[in-house]
């Protein structure tokens, strides 16, 4: 068992996250956990065994058959650590903002606890989700507490365009020419505009209880309508600029690149991992009393619709529960009752559309279709279920 497993079980099996974790949101009420009497069949088609590179980075992906409430209870909340998880020390320890800016602050946890605090639902995703054989649980859903960035910003004076997160973490960096061994720390940018948006904070509660070293305590960046990447952990410092940050997570890793054709030219698109995505997924099926339903959850956009199909028939439309923030940024499940189901096997497939109309991209759609890199699989996915 490593450190990483050994303290996070240390730390969640403590009286004061069970506590916790007992004041979890409840779950919706029509969506409720199975009664008793109901069981959840498992896909046939599970994810591949986590490979030995990518153990140490990922941890705890979500089994989507668990899924039995609108928060994800905080020991069921994946983890994607790239230079493994951080032990940050309280005493001492201060979050800076400096750079380009008129007035640079210092601020300890105690002075940011004591800034105005604001609550925001928000489901992250990492976008490698779905990308890779054995990444299809790389989501989950939390009451993040913190303070509003904007307002620190706009006191330090920011005299620059370009705003630089800074994690505590770092790692060896195959950089330079000539190559030179050099450590890099983890940093994620926004341009000061996007940092400036009121849903961005310094989050030091998940859940109602202090973020576990997991997630990044004691302050992380939360980022609602982003990307997983974007929300940097173990917050050490915000640096402003007045040039575009290009770092590993922003430039060399985190990049989509798709293959375009213009004018009979084949070139390659190079584009940044920024703000999530339209998209859904089947979560699991129930059988109960009256027969099967199929639960899913859509998120990345404010959804007006999700729609599923049954062994490639035609798309019927599911229940959705009642949206608690009309800005798209936490999932909303769904489900759909399928009633007497034909023993033998069966393909489920999901697909989101948001108030605007779009429609969650089939795996053909060229948005899809001509990736290069996993990053951003928001395709529709389909799951296979056996039925007894
Ligand atoms: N400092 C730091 N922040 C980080 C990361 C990291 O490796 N280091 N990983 C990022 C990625 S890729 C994701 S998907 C999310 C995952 O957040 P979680 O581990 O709390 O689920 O954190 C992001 N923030
Ligand atoms: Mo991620």
């Amino acid at each position: 068992m490593d450190e990483h497993e050994i303290t996070r079980r240390t730390v969640i099996q403590g009286g004061a996250a069970l506590a916790g974790l007992a004041a979890l949101g409840a779950p919706l009420a029509a969506l409720a956990a199975p009664a008793s009497g109901e069981s959840v069949i498992p896909w046939l088609d599970q994810p591949a065994p986590i490979p030995p590179p990518a153990q140490g980075i990922l941890g705890y992906p979500l089994v989507w058959e668990d899924m039995d409430s609108q928060i994800t209870p905080d020991e069921k909340f994946f983890t994607v650590s790239h230079h493994g998880m951080q032990i940050v020390r309280e005493p001492g320890w201060r979050l800076a903002l400096d750079g380009l800016v008129d007035r640079p602050l210092s601020l300890s946890l105690a002075e940011i606890r004591a800034l105005p605090r604001r609550e925001i639902a928000y489901t992250l995703e990492c976008s490698g989700n779905h990308g890779l054989p054995f990444l299809i649980g790389g989501i989950g859903n939390a009451n993040w507490t913190g303070t509003p960035l904007a307002p620190l910003l706009r006191q330090a004076g920011p005299r620059g365009t370009e705003i630089v997160f800074w994690g505590s973490d770092s790692g060896p960096a195959s950089v330079g020419d000539p190559p030179a061994p050099v450590v890099e720390h983890f940093a994620r940018s926004m341009s000061l505009d996007e940092a400036l948006e009121q849903d961005i904070l310094l989050c030091y509660d998940m859940n109602g209880t202090p973020l576990h070293p997991a997630h990044g305590f004691p302050i992380r960046l939360i980022a609602p309508g982003w990307y997983g990447i974007a929300n940097v952990k173990w917050l050490s410092r915000i640096e402003v600029l007045n040039t575009r940050y290009e770092g590993r997570f922003m430039a060399r890793e985190y990049v989509t690149q798709r293959k375009v054709t213009r004018d009979g030219k084949e070139s390659v698109r190079f584009t940044l991992v920024g703000r999530a995505l339209l998209k859904s997924a089947p979560a699991r099926v129930v059988r109960g009393d009256g027969g099967y339903r199929i639960e899913g959850v859509a998120w990345g956009a404010p959804i007006a619709r999700s729609e599923v199909r049954i062994d490639g028939g035609p798309w019927q439309a599911a229940s959705l529960a009642d949206a608690r923030n009309a800005s798209g940024i936490e999932w909303r499940r769904w489900s759909l009752p399928v009633g007497a189901w034909s023993p033998g096997e069966h393909t489920v497939t999901s697909r989101a559309i948001d108030t605007r109309g779009n429609v969650q991209p089939t795996p053909e759609d060229p948005s899809i279709a001509t990736k290069l890199t996993y990053w951003e699989s928001n395709g529709q996915i389909t799951r296979r279920v056996r039925i007894a």
